[in-house]
């Protein structure tokens, strides 16, 4: 990231420290009393060996460890489905995970069955430590909605109450990091946006699962939304 390079989405934190790295000037800025790290859906499931794995995914978990440790805020969420949860594929006869189908509330893509509620996948991944962490978020826990969002449910209706505990405890920026870059985290960065947070996303502590072009359209959306992107490496010196 140069520091001539002033993405419209750059950051103007207080207190910015440079860093000299192999010619390039890395603005550093440190969190502080309002900015909140929400890590999302470090879960077994989405590592290797899981049933939902995010190539790379366990890539993540220390980089994640150690932004952790330079917030003095730090929420986390957790997808947490019900068994026969209507995001699995298993759940809709001939159909195959990563086919998408129309349901109620909108396009759903399909999964293999993942996260289920109280199972090993479901729990965060072992490495990740964060004794800090103040609130865990526990999304798409009703059978028939999904929730990609830690924010609002795939009926786009019901509030996971996140964006209420963010506004009554004065946090008012959101760096997002975790799992999936495409999916989880970009509907909650969007969806802080929505909410009139400042939104911003690690990118180097994040990967994706990238399904017909998913990837590159979370980008284009969250650049549209005012979403902005950061390296790890001015968060952590
Ligand atoms: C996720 C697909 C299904 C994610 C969750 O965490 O990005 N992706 N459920
Ligand atoms: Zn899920």
């Amino acid at each position: 990231m140069r520091s001539d390079a002033r993405a419209p989405n750059a950051i103007e934190p207080p207190g910015v420290r440079q860093r000299h790295d192999a010619g390039y000037i890395i603005r550093l800025m440190r969190p502080g009393e309002r900015d909140v790290l929400l890590v999302v859906d470090v879960q077994a499931d989405f590592c290797a060996g899981g049933a939902l794995a995010v190539p790379r995914g366990d890539e993540v978990v220390p980089l994640v460890n150690r932004l952790a440790r330079a917030f003095v805020h730090v929420v986390l969420t957790q997808d947490w489905h019900t068994p026969g949860h209507v995001s699995f594929a298993s759940s809709h006869p001939g159909r195959k995970p990563f086919e998408t189908i129309e349901l109620a509330y909108g396009a759903q893509v399909l999964w293999p069955d993942h996260c289920v509620q109280g199972t090993p996948g479901a729990a965060l991944h072992p490495a990740l430590a964060i004794p800090r962490a103040e609130l865990i978020i526990r999304k798409g826990y009703r059978r028939e909605v999904d929730s990609y969002s830690a924010f609002c449910e795939a009926d786009r209706r019901t509030a996971t109450g996140l964006a209420g505990y963010l506004r009554e405890r004065g946090l008012a920026r959101v760096f997002l990091a975790g799992l999936a870059t495409d999916f989880c985290v970009a509907w909650s960065a969007l969806d802080a946006r929505a909410r009139g947070f400042e939104a911003t996303v690690v990118e180097d502590a994040c990967r994706g699962i990238d399904t017909g072009g998913s990837l590159a359209q979370a980008w284009a959306e969250m650049a549209a939304a005012g979403v902005g992107r950061i390296a790890a490496a001015a968060l952590v010196a």
